[in-house]
């Protein structure tokens, strides 16, 4: 197993999550936790997974995605697909022409035609899907989200990949750090509506604007890439042009990063960037000096993501669980999870600490995800 490095400051920020009783709702120990470490090859069968392959043989389970082009995306349908497919159940892996509601909602209807047993999305919008996928659960479907949440109306649990406010602080914390503590910095997210990357900058402003030590900081603005390459890199280009100040982009997607990682260290700026993103497409953008773009960065295993949801989805078909908080399940060598409460009133169930990639671990991580 990869030894885990994770910084000082996230374990602080870790301990005080737990201390305050909203940390993540995995049940093994920390120290045992091996959520966002890429799986372990399971050579024999355990009888807990003799038992869900029974159980899920004959079954058909869906996940749809943002969208398609986006490496990230096709981690978590490998990680759905290899969970599924081990456990005996149909996988339907959906990757939308684009990250939007609409392309999502055409989706969703043709799987409901096909008469599925489950359905997972990661959603575009967090309320423009709810009219589908209450069809969809009136017709019996189980639906979940992960990655990106819909309404507590339209899901009966969401797999989230590491506390929004977790997230956010590490985010904040390292916008500080890098910036010196004072000065420009600026945001490129994914498109304006996903749930995900709002939630996470909405979790950055509470947390800059609630604590004086971040008073020194100017957000001067939110930028949109849609996860898309290109417009990323327009955006961020756009962004040294009318802020020549500017001291830290923020990219809270790992499209985002990637292309600012790019404009950034090709340009030689010295504006720095940090965010989530993708080992594998930041490891030649992480380093320390002027050379670099990014001093550091923070993600978690986008591979767990799907088996997590995976599980999710096998424990609702199978009616070991209905999505209600305090219900708990066994998600394979993964171990047990517990559901809980989430901020939108809904309910989810959290991955783990999001983890930390820098210089000292970017090699160990780059080929694996
Ligand atoms: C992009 C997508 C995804 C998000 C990651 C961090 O790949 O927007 O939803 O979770 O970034």
């Amino acid at each position: 197993m990869k030894k885990k490095l994770v910084s000082v400051l996230m374990c602080a920020a870790m301990t005080a999550a737990l201390l305050s009783g909203c940390g993540g709702s995995k049940d093994t120990p920390a120290e045992s936790q091996s959520a966002n470490e890429p799986a372990a090859e399971t050579e024999t069968k355990t009888e807990t997974e003799s038992n869900e392959e029974a159980a899920s043989g004959g079954k058909t389970y869906a996940m749809i995605t943002k969208a398609a082009g986006n490496p990230y995306n096709e981690k978590e349908a490998e990680g759905f697909k290899e969970v599924i497919e081990a456990n005996g159940g149909t996988v339907i892996i959906q990757h939308p022409e684009a990250a939007t509601a609409d392309a999502q909602v055409s989706v969703i209807q043709s799987l409901i035609s096909q008469g599925v047993d489950s359905i997972c999305v990661a959603a575009n919008d967090t309320n423009a899907l709810q009219a589908a996928l209450e069809e969809a659960m009136d017709a019996g479907i189980k639906v979940s989200s992960f990655d990106s949440s819909t309404n507590p109306a339209s899901r009966m649990t969401f797999a989230n990949q590491a506390g929004t406010q977790e997230i956010g602080q590490a985010l904040m914390d390292a916008v500080y750090d890098i910036s010196g503590g004072s000065g420009q910095w600026a945001i490129v997210s994914a498109t304006s509506q996903a749930t995900n990357q709002n939630a996470w900058i909405e979790a950055m402003k509470e947390i800059m604007e609630s604590d004086s030590k971040y008073a020194e900081l100017e957000l001067v603005s939110v930028e949109y890439g849609d996860d898309v390459p290109e417009k990323s890199t327009t955006v961020t280009q756009a962004l040294l042009t009318n802020y020549p100040d500017l001291k830290v982009i923020c990219a809270p997607t790992t499209v985002g990063i990637a292309a600012a990682a790019k404009v950034l260290q090709d340009q030689g700026s010295s504006c720095k960037l940090t965010g989530l993103g993708l080992p594998s497409e930041m490891a030649a953008y992480i380093g320390d000096g002027d050379d670099f773009s990014c001093p550091y960065m923070f993600l978690w295993n986008p591979i767990d993501v799907g088996r997590l949801s995976a599980y999710i989805s096998m424990a609702l078909v199978n009616g070991d669980i209905t999505g209600a908080a305090g219900e708990t399940f066994t998600a394979g060598d993964m171990g047990s999870y517990t559901i809980v409460e989430a901020a939108d009133g809904g309910t989810e169930v959290i991955l783990g600490p999001p983890f930390k990639f820098d210089p000292s671990n970017i090699a160990e991580w780059k080929d694996i995800y």
